[in-house]
């Protein structure tokens, strides 16, 4: 038995090998391979160890005759890059982005129709409609600031609080409704918890739960679009709590040093669930990070829809033009519970959250802007609101009146034909419904 099974790996490495020549042999794949093989010679430097200065090829700097320990805080206080201050004020003209009032109306609307869906989700997980949800409160300036200033086709990782971006791109109403109850029109067929959206065609990724997982994967897209000269960018979001998991270094040194044209977008709203920023991290925040790794970084003003713009923008750019990662830290300020699973109350207090609701919270400060252009009024208000929560409602009903997706679906799309350990367990599945149906309301699932 020994014999035959190293036999047989034997056969396999040689077919392994067959299979690499004829890999070698395609021209798509040579022209990759030069592509590395060039990127490493364009950074020999000549050698010149004549020079009385360090050698070591892992530092550029000179040498010192005195013991000193560098200080933690030597990047510290980094400022916050705002357009507008809290009354919505311009507070240097020459950082107005100058969009058009047809656009800061739409900034507005996708911030106030996130807000309205978020509250009937909400709403609908604590009647027992929905099983789970998380709003996105206080952050909808990141989202749609940055969401507007990418290309459409800029590929999106998020982490699972970015409704916002998706919004923006065009993703309809009823496909986040139909996400959130499961139900046969879901694009991922009813088997992710709500709020992990993903959607192919608006080029967003479907979000996963393990924190930080979308990070290195960001940076391998982003790698991939550079080497196929793209021209596009990847934008990753995530947490001030995610940037703690290792998946987040392992993504920081490779998208710099692979020069990657990518936007690592983190959203620093002052909570991982209970852990709050001072005892999440020690440095200051996560934009002191960026140049650790080479990077360049900035900190802005979440809560201010046209700096968040702005930074983007210029880093999308950038990123793009110049194949390198840019670290974009927006302070911000999570103004719900985690999720339906938190009560909040357990760990801040309700004059902390106020103040974000009340006196800095990013749709206000727009519609301050927009007032004092006389772009918008508290008819304009009302009667958006109005329609806004008819259209939110509506597409609730249907997607509560949608049939389920058949279960059939449970075993589909992972493998091409249904391996036996998965048909066994289909059997059993079908069985034991079968076998109770009084419990298994069947009549409300695709046929
Ligand atoms: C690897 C991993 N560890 C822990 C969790 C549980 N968890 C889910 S969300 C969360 C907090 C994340 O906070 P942050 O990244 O700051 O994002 P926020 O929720 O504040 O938007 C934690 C610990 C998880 N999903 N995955």
């Amino acid at each position: 038995m020994a014999a035959v099974s190293s036999m047989s790996r034997i056969s396999g490495l040689c077919r392994h090998a067959v299979r690499q020549t004829a890999a070698l042999k395609s021209p798509r794949l040579l022209q990759r391979r030069s592509f590395r093989v060039t990127a490493v010679q364009q950074q020999q430097q000549p050698f010149d160890s004549s020079l009385e200065k360090p050698q070591f090829p892992g530092a550029s700097a000179e040498f010192v005759d005195h013991l000193e320990f560098i200080q933690p805080n030597v990047i510290a206080g980094i400022p916050v890059y705002r357009v507008m201050d809290r009354q919505g004020k311009i507070i240097n003209p020459s950082e107005d982005p100058q969009l058009s009032k047809e656009t800061v109306l739409n900034f507005y609307q996708k911030m106030t129709l996130l807000n309205t869906m978020d509250r009937i989700l909400y709403e609908s997980q604590r009647q027992g409609r929905i099983s789970f949800y998380m709003t996105n409160y206080g952050e909808e300036g990141t989202h749609i600031g940055s969401a507007a200033a990418l290309e459409s086709n800029d590929l999106v990782f998020g982490q699972y609080r970015e409704a916002g971006v998706l919004m923006y791109r065009g993703f309809p109403l009823d496909l986040f409704m139909a996400q959130c109850y499961a139900n046969a029109d879901d694009l991922g067929k009813g088997r992710q918890m709500p709020v992990h959206y993903g959607c192919k065609d608006l080029h967003f990724v479907t979000i996963s739960s393990p924190l930080a997982t979308q990070i290195p994967q960001a940076v391998g897209a982003a790698y991939a679009l550079k080497r196929e000269n793209m021209n596009r960018a990847v934008i990753c979001y995530f947490g001030e709590g995610a940037a703690s998991e290792g998946d987040a270094h392992a993504g920081f040194n490779f998208s710099a040093t692979l020069e990657c044209p990518l936007i690592f977008f983190c959203r620093n709203n002052g909570y991982a669930i209970s852990t709050p920023t001072n005892e999440q991290y020690r440095g200051d925040g996560i934009a002191a990070r960026g140049p650790g790794y080479g990077m360049l970084s900035i900190r802005v003003d979440g809560n201010d829809v046209f700096a968040v713009y702005n930074a983007t923008k210029e880093a999308r750019r950038r990123a793009v033009a110049e194949n390198q990662p840019f670290l974009i830290e927006a302070m911000t300020y999570r103004i719900g519970h985690h999720s339906t699973s938190d009560d909040s109350s357990a760990y801040r207090s309700v004059d902390e959250v106020n103040y974000w609701d009340k006196q800095d919270h990013p749709i206000s400060r727009l519609r301050h802007y927009m007032t004092a252009r006389g772009w918008w009024s508290e008819d304009d208000e009302r009667s958006w609101r109005k329609q806004s929560r008819k259209t939110v409602m509506e597409a609730f009903e249907r997607a509560e009146r949608r049939l389920k997706p058949n279960p059939e679906l449970l075993f589909t799309d992972v493998y091409q034909e249904m391996v036996p350990r998965l048909a066994k367990q289909r059997e059993s599945l079908f069985r034991h419904i079968q076998q109770y149906k009084e419990h298994y309301p069947l009549d409300l699932y695709e046929k």
